[in-house]
């Protein structure tokens, strides 16, 4: 294989599936005007299906989508699979001001983010990927890289929040870093 499509409208995401997989050597091809399906399902897994195999269909390429979210504890797992829409707002600032507000007063902070990837063929078959990491909210934003939330969250054993860390650093702690390097397990050839 030597053509992908990264069935990603974020762009945040399209970095560091491409820092990711480099070893692989795929020729990484976005999304070029192929629309992305309503994300309708109710799990990770549904969601990445979803837009894989739409993007696969269309394009006649592989394709990889990640579904992701964030879950925090003291809110029962919200906003998980609906990150992206979580107060229905319209950009990153105010989804993380909407949830330091959700947590003011809270002091149990702890939290995970969850990514599954899927990797859809044309001829339907599929891969899937899942990778998890555990720590808690900050109350207040910490660093300018990354996306979503990545300001507020604080791995476990690190004193960086994902923000403040270089993508390789995200990478080696972050659910889609786990995820993508069991992918990448998977398609290395020893
Ligand atoms: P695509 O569906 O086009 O891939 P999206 O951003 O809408 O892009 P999701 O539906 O999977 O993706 O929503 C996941 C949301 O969860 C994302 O918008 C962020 O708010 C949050 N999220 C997921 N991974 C994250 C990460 O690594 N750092 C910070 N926030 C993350």
């Amino acid at each position: 294989m030597n053509r992908i499509v990264v069935a990603t409208s974020n762009p945040g995401k399209v970095r560091e599936i491409e820092e990711a997989l480099a070893p692989l050597g795929w020729r990484c091809q976005g999304l070029e005007g192929v629309p992305l399906p309503e994300e309708t399902g109710t799990t990770y897994e549904e969601n990445a299906a979803l837009k894989a195999c739409a993007a696969a269909m269309a394009t006649g390429l592989p394709a990889l989508a990640d579904d992701s979210g964030i879950e925090v504890l003291a809110l029962g797992g919200q906003p998980g699979v609906y990150s992206a829409r979580f107060g229905n707002l319209g950009n990153d600032r105010e989804r993380n001001l909407h949830l330091l507000e959700k947590m003011r007063h809270q002091t149990d902070r702890r939290a995970k983010f969850v990514s599954v990837v899927v990797l859809a063929y044309p001829d339907g078959k599929l891969e899937e990927y899942r990778g998890e990491v555990e720590g808690q909210l900050l109350e207040g934003p910490r660093g300018d890289n990354g996306f979503g939330y990545d300001p507020l969250f604080l791995p476990v054993g690190s004193d960086l929040t994902m923000a403040e860390m270089s993508l390789e650093q995200k990478r080696a702690v972050s659910h889609r870093g786990r995820a993508l390097a069991k992918l990448l397990a998977a398609h290395t050839s020893y």
